[in-house]
């Protein structure tokens, strides 16, 4: 199954940076209005030719693709998804199709993608490319879904955006695949006019074109969220939702450490390491990946707070790892945790989310073997008709989130 890596790895990285990153959700001063860094030219009005001037500006010293790809394998994920062209329409590669591009606006010049594609083979990182293909504000034809005229959204002809389609979408499209992408992640989301510009034939164009250039790449569902094509790989879910059920497909969830995918200067709004090993275990229980962004600044470093919780899940994976990698969700229910299984069902995760007392009962269940996973020490097992009592050690309890492993018989 070529999915099966992405299903194994369940966490990924995610990394929005582009031009947006430069004024990080600060405009003329002001925080603006809309969460988002990365829709500044939108929330702010700011005209395209004042927007391109950020490419000049474009020159982030500190960018360096080993670092970044250090810091995804260093917290435990398997992959890595970065914007090569965001809602903006800047490509982080020098694209022949459009101008608009890292190698012939900006002092920069650097192929972005080419050395982080690099970093990542050699850190053992999938590498996989955030596409967006239905707005563009470029000013070629993509939607834009922002300027108001006569308080209606003012939204190309199909004309322009066919014009957009084949001159910018599908061949920056086919030059992407160059990259020998793992994966590459669409985006719409529940606005009725993405249906009318990214319907069901385009889908299938995109999804052909890829599949022409390789057997490999995976593509999600976002390519039009809300009637995806059946030839999608994985099913991407709305951002920061997590699910109270899987899906028939591999899924993930895409989500923010604060509030904002791009760099955003002002916002504080760091959710705590905790939370974060949280949504990963949730998902992972339900047999979904998470995929957890990272905003670089303009000058292309890791804000602090995201390099701190990275180190922090990278630690509790290290001490934990079986828990997650490789695992398939569990419909084994336990009060106040969550559990996934090993691959060949013999062993169950039970991630210990609430203390709720020092026993744990695991109805239907003959349990050989229970050990804290972190620290290797045995809890003690009954196993009775109506299935298995475990005695949870209490250093168990100081470990964060405690996972006990238990081997069923
Ligand atoms: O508008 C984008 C947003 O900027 C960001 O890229 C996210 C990532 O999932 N997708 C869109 C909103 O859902």
């Amino acid at each position: 199954m070529k999915t099966e890596w992405f299903t194994d790895a369940r966490f990924g990285m995610f990394i929005h940076f582009g031009l947006y990153s430069i004024p990080a959700g600060v405009w003329q001063g002001r925080k603006t209005g809309f969460p988002y860094a990365e829709w500044i030219q939108a929330a702010e009005k700011i005209p395209r030719k004042e927007y391109r001037k950020l490419a000049a500006q474009f020159d982030p010293a500190n960018f360096n693709a080993e670092q970044w790809a250090e810091y995804a394998a260093n917290a435990g994920m398997k992959y890595l998804v970065v914007t090569s062209k965001h809602h903006d329409g800047f490509a982080l590669w020098p694209s022949k199709a459009s101008n608009f591009n890292v190698a012939e606006a900006t002092p920069f010049k650097r192929d972005i993608l080419g050395e982080l594609k690099e970093a990542c083979r050699k850190q053992g990182l999938r590498f996989g490319l955030y596409y967006s293909h239905w707005l563009d504000w470029e000013g070629t034809g993509g939607d834009i879904s922002f300027r108001m005229e006569n308080g209606e959204y003012v939204h190309p002809e199909m004309s322009e955006f066919e014009k957009y389609w084949e001159n910018k979408c599908l061949p920056q499209i086919g030059e992407l695949m160059v990259y020998d992408p793992d994966l590459i992640w669409f985006d719409t989301w529940d606005d009725p006019y993405s249906l009318k510009y990214i319907t069901s034939e385009k889908q299938e164009q995109l999804i052909s074109l890829i599949r022409s250039n390789s057997d490999k790449c995976l593509i999600n569902s976002r390519i039009q969220l809300t009637s995806p094509s059946e030839n999608v790989d994985f099913i991407s879910n709305h951002d920061n939702a997590f699910p109270d059920s899987g899906e028939g497909k591999p899924w993930e969830t895409s989500g923010t450490m604060n509030d904002s995918f791009g760099y955003h200067a002002l916002d504080f709004e760091w959710k705590n390491t905790e939370t974060l090993i949280r949504n990963l275990i949730h998902n992972a229980s339900l047999g979904g990946n998470y995929q957890l962004n990272v905003g670089p600044t303009g000058a292309g470093a890791f804000p602090r707070p995201a390099v701190k919780r990275l180190n922090e899940i990278g630690a509790w994976l290290g001490a934990n790892r079986e828990s997650i990698y490789t695992t398939r969700p569990s419909n084994f229910v336990f009060d106040g945790g969550k559990a996934t299984a090993s691959k060949d069902g013999k062993t169950l995760f039970l991630h210990m989310l609430e203390r709720k007392g020092n026993t744990l009962f695991l109805p239907n269940l003959s349990a050989k073997r229970a050990v804290v996973l972190e620290t290797g020490q045995e809890a003690a097992i009954e196993n009775t008709v109506k299935g298995a009592r475990l005695t949870i050690p209490e250093q168990a309890f100081r470990l964060g989130v405690p996972v006990i492993a238990v081997e069923t018989g």
